[in-house]
């Protein structure tokens, strides 16, 4: 079966609330694979790239002041679809609506301090990770754990 990767950024109140162990170890529990991690500050110029569906929306400044105002950490998960998988662990953009169990849903109350990114198709994740990552910067590695993750007819 298809692996893919999804693209997933730890937000700049995230860094701030000390929550990056935590937030990789969801992911990690869950049996994605880490196959990309940095730390980087976004620049102007990438965060127009990486919001490019939000540019004529009136939040557009401030999201990218904020998300540029301290590094975020980057990230790169990889498995058996991916990103709708780290979008449910994620929750829904309003903190405080967002399911409880779910990253959003434990730790936010708010819709742009919302802790964390995670892309929302195949499209959106490929586009994101080249913004970011470099392809040398991603590791395809096999993880001895994808023997108990998965089945055999479902590794890839
Ligand atoms: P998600 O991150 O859940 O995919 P999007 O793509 O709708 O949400 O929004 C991108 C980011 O823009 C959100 N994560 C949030 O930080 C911010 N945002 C969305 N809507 C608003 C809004 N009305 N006011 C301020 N910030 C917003």
């Amino acid at each position: 079966m298809k692996h893919t990767r999804t693209a997933v950024l730890v937000k700049p109140d995230g860094l701030q609330r000390g929550l990056i162990g935590e937030i990789i170890s969801r992911f990690e529990r869950k049996g994605l694979k880490l196959v990309g991690l940095k730390m980087v500050n976004l620049t102007d110029e990438m965060l127009s790239q990486w919001y490019a569906e939000h540019k004529d929306k009136a939040f557009f400044g401030d999201l990218k002041s904020f998300m540029g105002s301290l590094p975020v950490v980057a990230m790169v998960w990889q498995g058996i679809d991916a990103v709708p998988v780290v979008r449910k662990l994620v929750g829904t953009t309003l903190g405080r609506e967002a399911e409880a169990g779910s990253i959003r849903g434990d730790y936010g109350m708010s819709q742009q301090y919302n802790l964390i990114h995670a892309s929302s198709s195949d499209e959106d994740a490929a586009r994101e990770i080249k913004i970011i990552f470099d392809e040398q910067e991603l590791a395809d590695y096999s993880s001895v754990q994808d023997q108990v993750i998965y089945a055999d007819y479902e590794r890839g």
